[in-house]
């Protein structure tokens, strides 16, 4: 049985406690994992203290950038054993992980190696009484040890996105994957060795959340920093552990993300595009939407435009490449998202496809695949509107005018994404800019560039990172004033 180890000060380390590592698809145990406890939490936080001290701490901009390049070098090299261990974790098809989040895993290191080498910060010219004036600049510094916790649903996509800015800072790491997805945090240690990282810059913890390694990092005095990306409820559960050290945090929470559709939309990209937003990565991404809004002209015939699209998803082996739907990652997640499903039906849905589990009669009826699944009829106040189920549904109403699918759209604690779909480019930048969300799309959904702020606002979070935002919170500025 594969083994999947903690790593500190650059060696794969064992432990007292073992967990075992199912695959999604068929419910078999891939792996054992090793749980650190606290003495290893402890051991990983000083190596990283130590490394920061060390030679990686001496290392210019210019090293540093050259050493993440080298990183996202490791990671395509080796991108076909990335890809496999990504889709026996998360059971995401094969054609995903490959487009998705295997290469932006290396683009990651890329952006943030390059803008790191780029990046200006502001001085001022100030004036004084004597009419000499002052000089005012700011000096980058890193923040010290990042402690990183990241989620299942993209678990080195979404790991990288925060390691890699940490590093090109100049800051050490280290990171708690989710105890669903533990391989490639593990395989990205690899990466880092033959990348030539100094031991201690990069460290993994395995473990769970509350009394193990998640809240032991979180707690850590000697942790400069947090980030997380995860439940709305486990960013408040951090934000507790963290307060008696006042340590700066970087939250990336839950969405119930809407989408507003008008009449004049492209219709047939309309379709594509809403389809991947309910349903991509098996509608496990933060960013997924769970309420669309379709003005009322075209409202039927774009619920059965995107009943079809449902009903053409093909559920299956996440490593078969004509699979476009994997397995939810965990029996436990699988009943939570089976739960909302009745809910749905208690609170006076009309189902319009799916709302159960597909039946494949073989080892597949293990696993955790459920249909993907549209609803329509709910009150806006229903919890179904309200909660995110972070699975394969989304619900679908009507709207009449512009004012109410704002406010419709707007009507949430949450406030991660939105997305509009009009050919009215006017009507398009008027609604995106009243959205209350982090990041509104128009004619599109989760098309990244990874210099813009990404983060959300309510319950969807604290920050954002992306770009310049993610060096000014990996590190500290220093502003100096000189009196001329
Ligand atoms: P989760 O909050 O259950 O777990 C995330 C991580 O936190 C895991 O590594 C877990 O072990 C750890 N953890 C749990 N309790 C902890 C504690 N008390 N102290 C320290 N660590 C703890 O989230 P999940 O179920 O893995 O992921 C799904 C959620 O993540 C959804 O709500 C989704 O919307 C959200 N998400 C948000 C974004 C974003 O960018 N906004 C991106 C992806 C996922
Ligand atoms: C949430 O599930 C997806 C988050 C995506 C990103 O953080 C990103 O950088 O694309």
């Amino acid at each position: 049985m594969k083994l999947i180890q903690n790593y500190i000060d650059g060696a794969f380390v064992g432990g007292a406690r073992e967990f075992a590592d199912l695959n999604p698809a068929d419910g078999t145990v891939i792996a054992q994992v090793t749980e650190a406890d606290e003495t290893q939490v402890n051991d990983a936080v000083r190596a990283a203290r130590r490394a920061f001290r060390g030679e990686w701490g001496s290392f210019g901009v210019r090293e540093r950038s050259a050493q993440l390049h080298r990183v996202a070098e490791a990671i395509e090299k080796r991108a076909e054993s990335f890809v496999k261990a990504e889709v026996e974790d998360t059971g995401k098809p094969v054609s995903l992980a490959s487009r998705l989040d295997i290469p932006r895993a290396a683009a990651n290191f890329r952006v943030f190696a390059d803008l790191v080498k780029m990046a200006g910060i502001e001085s001022f010219q100030t004036e004084t009484p004597d009419g000499k004036g002052a000089l005012n600049y700011a000096v980058r510094k890193p923040l010290g040890v990042v402690g990183i916790i990241t989620p299942w649903n993209l678990p080195l996509l979404l790991l990288t996105w925060k390691v890699a800015p940490a590093m090109a800072c100049g800051n050490t790491v280290v990171v708690k994957p989710s105890e669903e997805t533990p391989a490639t945090a593990t395989l990205l240690a690899e990466a880092m060795q033959e990348a030539g990282i100094p031991y201690g810059v990069y460290n993994v913890v395995h473990g769970f959340g509350p009394a193990s390694a998640g809240e032991f990092l979180t707690k850590h005095p000697d942790v400069n920093a947090v980030t997380f990306t995860g439940e709305s409820r486990t960013g408040a559960a951090i934000m507790a552990a963290v307060a008696p050290s006042v340590k700066p945090v970087s939250f990336e929470l839950g969405g119930k993300n809407a989408a507003i559709v008008f009449a004049d939309c492209d219709f047939e990209e309309t379709v594509k595009g809403l389809s991947d937003a309910a349903f991509l990565n098996t509608g496990q991404v933060c960013l997924c939407a769970e309420r669309i809004y379709i003005e009322r002209a075209i409202f039927a015939t774009m619920v059965s435009a995107l009943k079809k699209k449902a009903e053409s998803l093909r559920p299956g082996w996440p490593m078969e490449e004509n699979t476009s739907l994997g397995p939810l990652i965990s029996a436990q997640h699988r009943d939570k998202v089976l739960s909302y499903y009745r809910l749905a039906l208690e609170e006076g849905a009309a189902l319009v496809t799916g709302g159960g589990v597909p039946s494949f009669g073989d080892a597949r009826d293990n696993g955790f695949f459920v249909q993907p699944t549209i609803y329509t009829g709910l009150a806006e106040t229903a919890r179904c509107v309200k909660e995110e189920i972070f699975g394969p549904v989304c619900h679908i109403a009507p709207f009449d005018s512009e004012e109410e699918a704002i406010s419709l759209a707007n009507d949430t604690r949450y406030g991660l994404a939105a997305s509009i779909w009009t050919s009215n480019l006017k009507r398009g930048h008027r609604v995106a800019q009243q959205m209350n969300a982090g990041i509104t799309w128009v004619n599109c959904w989760f098309l990244r560039d990874l210099r813009t702020p990404f983060g959300g606002a309510g319950l969807s979070g604290i920050g954002r990172e992306g770009g310049t935002h993610s060096l000014n919170f990996y590190s500290e500025l220093n502003n100096i004033c000189i009196k001329l």
